[in-house]
């Protein structure tokens, strides 16, 4: 063990990347704290002591889905059934002029896949959001909803994401990636599009000059071995298009989810997970601690095994929270800058593509 520890610190320390089979044999290691020290070499590599956090509200506009992937605790399947809903045109925008006059430069806007509602809603909802707040950076949509968009107006992804860039999207976060592998996407998300097509449609959206985010949901079904192949076709992805901004690993909350047998992730798991994503994903600059699902101690001390991005105050939060995340809903500004502090780095506010506004 010593020896790969050793090996994978030469190979940070010359920039050359690890094998699959290293980063497999990470995951088996239980040394976390030679994990972490390696994670944070290499980060300190790229990014000093700046940790990034951003001003942000999220827009959930629906959760009527047809997919009802069984990990999810956020859909329903019509506004009938309790709890289900979609917000009007109006409630989306007082939200979004609230998270203006507070400040925010992010809205971050995803939803669930809505049997009834036309493409149209989607661009007028944007173009709308644009003429109210023309500075407001919009990142919304998973590659899931721009397959199904695409699917419904039968027009090419490409064509999906021009209209869409017309009325205001700037670019889009990383959700729906869940785990690559067939066999565990069969379980957990039988009726959602294929790793393989959400890979595909992400190089598309890449191609029309979007930034995007990327993620990894862990800690129900899958294996270690799963998780390496998932970050290995990300990383592979990332060498050709080099539009990920950001890898968002997301802790899986199992309360009210229908996955059998299903446990929360542990603090060692998170830390360990975090860290070697940084050490594989060397063309991925940001790897980021979502607080809503990893808890706001756990975010604090992933800053110390590679982590470089805590998320925003993001205001109101529901698929986490549906899911039993014990995470406040929002944080504000300030708690953000004093939770970096604490840990001895240096806080830095961003805008949705890392242009740096202001350092703390
Ligand atoms: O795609 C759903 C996940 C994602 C659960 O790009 C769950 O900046 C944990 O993608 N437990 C949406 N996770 C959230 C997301 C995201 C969040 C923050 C920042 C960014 C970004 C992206 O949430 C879904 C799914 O993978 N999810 N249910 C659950 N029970
Ligand atoms: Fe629908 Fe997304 Fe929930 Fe799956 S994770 S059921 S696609 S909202």
């Amino acid at each position: 063990m010593i020896k790969l520890l050793e090996n994978i610190h030469n190979k940070i320390e010359s920039g050359v990347r690890i094998s699959d089979a290293e980063a497999l044999s990470l995951f088996e290691c239980d040394d976390l704290l030679a994990i972490g020290e390696l994670a944070a070499l290499a980060n300190r590599r790229v990014n000093a002591d700046k940790v990034f956090f951003n001003v942000n509200r999220h827009i959930n506009y629906t959760n009527i889905c047809i997919n009802r992937c069984t990990f999810c605790a956020f859909s329903r399947e019509n506004e009938g059934e309790d709890g289900g809903y979609t917000l009007a045109l109006n409630e989306i925008l007082s939200r979004s002029a609230e998270a203006s006059a507070a400040g925010a430069t992010e809205i971050h806007m995803v939803g669930g896949l809505h049997p009834n509602l036309p493409f149209d809603f989607y661009l007028e909802m944007l173009a709308a959001i644009k003429a109210d707040n023309p500075s407001l950076h919009i990142k919304a949509f998973t590659a899931v909803e721009i397959d199904y968009f695409a699917k419904m107006t039968e027009q090419s992804i490409t064509s999906v994401i021009g209209q869409l860039q017309a009325v205001g999207l700037d670019s889009m976060p990383g959700g729906g990636a869940e785990i690559f592998a067939t066999e565990v996407r069969e379980q957990i998300c039988p009726e959602k599009i294929s790793g393989a097509r959400w890979l595909e449609v992400i190089e598309e959206v890449h191609q029309c000059g979007l930034k995007t985010n990327a993620t990894m949901l862990f800690g129900h079904l899958e294996t270690l071995a799963d998780r390496v192949d998932h970050l290995s076709k990300l990383r592979q992805l990332q060498d050709r298009s080099g539009g990920f901004q950001a890898f968002i690993p997301l802790a899986f909350q199992p309360d009210n989810t229908r996955v059998p047998g299903a446990k929360g992730v542990g603090g060692v798991d998170a830390l360990k997970t975090l860290a070697i994503s940084r050490i594989y994903l060397d063309n991925f600059r940001h790897i980021k601690a979502y607080w809503v699902m990893l808890g706001l101690k756990v975010a604090q001390v992933s800053l110390a095994f590679g982590v470089n991005d805590i998320d925003g105050t993001v205001v109101e939060e529901q698929i986490g929270h549906d899911a039993g995340a014990d995470s406040p809903q929002q944080l504000n500004k300030e708690q953000l800058i004093e939770l970096v502090r604490k840990s001895g780095r240096q806080p830095v506010e961003r805008d949705t593509l890392y242009n740096e506004l202001k350092a703390y």
